[in-house]
């Protein structure tokens, strides 16, 4: 059920990187201007997926890996929304797989974040699919999201942040919102969130962290360009953040799916279901049928 509730207070270990997302959460919907009544946070399994608890918003405590289903049902119902989905890695690389790679697909106007620790945090610490080999007796290679994104042609939006710069990851994130708010399709931002109970990275990801816009030849209105410079990046032992794709300029042949769907923004939440509108509808429907 959505509801909106007064926040409580967290229950995630002191200094979890989750809380930088939280607070750059809190700052984004503010800059953006989203009133509370219009903003549903969408919160997947794991410490992570708990994000809407600790926050004064409409929130939802989906299923495990099924984040993304439920957030499009929320945006499709009510394409007036601001509809954002958190969750962590084992919940999208692993058992929301599926769901991940067609919301690429589907460009539905709503932003996804993945708090990326590169652990199972809330079962205490076993491998997930972006956890590097060696941890926790991983021998698989570790995915990553980003160039998996990038590979899938849609003009949508696509970043990393860090929970050690709260500063861009507020930035990225009022830019995503409000891509989402113009209905130009899906946001898509991992966070680099340490856990620093069971995988502490936060001093490794300070040093090898290296903002893709500093880089020769950024252009993240060209997917291709972009593969190649993460790529470079982690071949050299770093790790790419920031802005990773946005369209050059937005493309009104491909809005976001609820516009293709609802030209005129009225989903079945807002259909007007009263008495008169449906008699009249219905002796319409009769004198068709006659
Ligand atoms: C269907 C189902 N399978 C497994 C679990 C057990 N489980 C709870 S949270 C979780 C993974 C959490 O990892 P992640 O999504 O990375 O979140 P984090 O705790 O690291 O923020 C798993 C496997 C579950 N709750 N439901
Ligand atoms: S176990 Fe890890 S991910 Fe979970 S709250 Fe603690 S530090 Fe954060
Ligand atoms: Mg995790």
């Amino acid at each position: 059920m959505v509801q909106s509730v007064k926040p409580v207070a967290s229950t995630w270990c002191p200094g979890c990187g989750d809380f930088g997302v939280l607070a750059a959460v809190k700052k984004a919907v503010a800059e953006a201007g989203v009133p509370v009544h219009e903003e549903v946070l969408v919160g997947g399994i794991g410490c992570s997926g708990g994000i809407h608890n600790f926050i004064e918003t409409n929130g939802i405590h989906a299923l495990h890996g099924r984040l993304l289903a439920q957030a499009v049902g929320i945006k499709l119902s009510n394409p007036g929304l601001t509809v954002i989905a958190a969750g962590g890695d084992g919940d999208g690389y692993a058992i929301g797989m599926g769901h991940f790679m067609h919301a690429f697909k589907k460009n539905v106007s709503l932003l996804y974040i993945v708090m990326n620790n590169e652990t199972y945090g809330l079962t205490k610490g076993q491998a997930s699919p972006t956890s590097r080999i060696g941890y926790e007796g991983n021998i698989e290679h570790p995915f990553d999201a980003i160039l998996t994104a990038l590979s899938i042609p849609v003009p949508n939006f696509i970043a990393r942040t860090f929970s050690g710069d709260p500063k861009t990851m507020i930035q990225v994130l009022v830019e995503a919102i409000k891509f989402n708010r113009a209905n130009h399709g899906f946001a898509f931002v991992e966070d680099l969130s340490p856990c620093v109970t069971y995988n502490d990275t936060f001093k490794d990801w300070r040093a090898r962290v290296v903002d893709v816009a500093t880089l020769p030849g950024y252009n993240p209105a060209d997917r291709q360009t972009m593969f190649r410079l993460c790529v470079e990046t982690m071949q050299a032992g770093k790790i790419p953040i920031g802005v990773m794709h946005r369209p050059a300029a937005p493309d009104p042949s491909s809005p976001g799916l609820e516009l293709k769907l609802l030209p005129d923004k009225i989903g079945p939440a807002r259909a007007d279901i009263g008495l008169e509108s449906n008699r009249v509808a219905y002796e319409k429907l009769l004198r068709t049928a006659a």
